[in-house]
């Protein structure tokens, strides 16, 4: 017969399965949040001051979900795992490559989180599968944003005067950003 003290246990500590899908998920918000700071850092470098105020907000985004999980697994009873991270690069070869890099690590941080979603029903763990779906829609809204941006490079094309309205426009975009974003950390 299993006693209310093993109940208990259960209820209190994290599968393990769970636990290292979420340890894996901080991993890749770390680094996606290295890795916009990254384009930030060379945004400013190249003159393009609304791109890198995008990329540093964007970048701040991204630690603010690598934080949500480390306490959401900490106070599930798991151990969340800061994680060391891969240095990410100093060059790239044009703002519209920064953009479409942005674009593919965002797929693959979707399938990332596809995938930890897929545990969470395996494992019939429904409140962490709950959790997942704030994820779930934030992909969404930031896979949606990374193409209309890049839509509109291509449009610009070598065009000076639209690639300077367009670094004008991110710049507004990063406002608008950090404005939700505060809004959301308070909620
Ligand atoms: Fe964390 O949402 Fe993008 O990567």
């Amino acid at each position: 017969m299993v006693t209310l003290r093993e109940t208990e246990q259960k209820i209190t500590t994290m599968n393990k399965r769970i636990e290292s899908a979420l340890n894996d998920q901080i991993q890749k918000e770390s680094s996606s949040s290295q890795y916009y700071l990254a384009m930030a850092s060379w945004a400013e470098n190249n003159g393009l001051n609304g791109t890198a105020k995008f990329m540093y907000t964007h970048s701040d985004e991204e630690r603010f979900h690598m934080l949500k999980l480390i306490k959401f697994v900490n106070e599930r009873g798991g151990v969340a795992i800061v994680p060391s991270v891969p240095q990410p690069p100093v060059e790239f070869d044009s703002l519209e490559r920064v953009f479409e890099l942005l674009l593919e690590h965002e797929l693959l941080v979707t399938e990332s989180i596809n995938s930890v979603v897929d545990v969470c029903l395996q494992e019939k763990d429904y409140s962490t599968h709950n959790f997942m779906q704030w994820y779930v829609s934030e992909q969404l809204e930031e896979e949606a944003l990374a193409r209309g941006v890049l839509d509109k490079l291509r449009l610009i094309g070598g065009d000076k005067g639209g690639l300077y309205l367009f670094d004008r426009d991110m710049e507004a975009s990063a406002a608008a950003a950090n404005k939700a974003g505060t809004a959301d950390k308070k909620a």
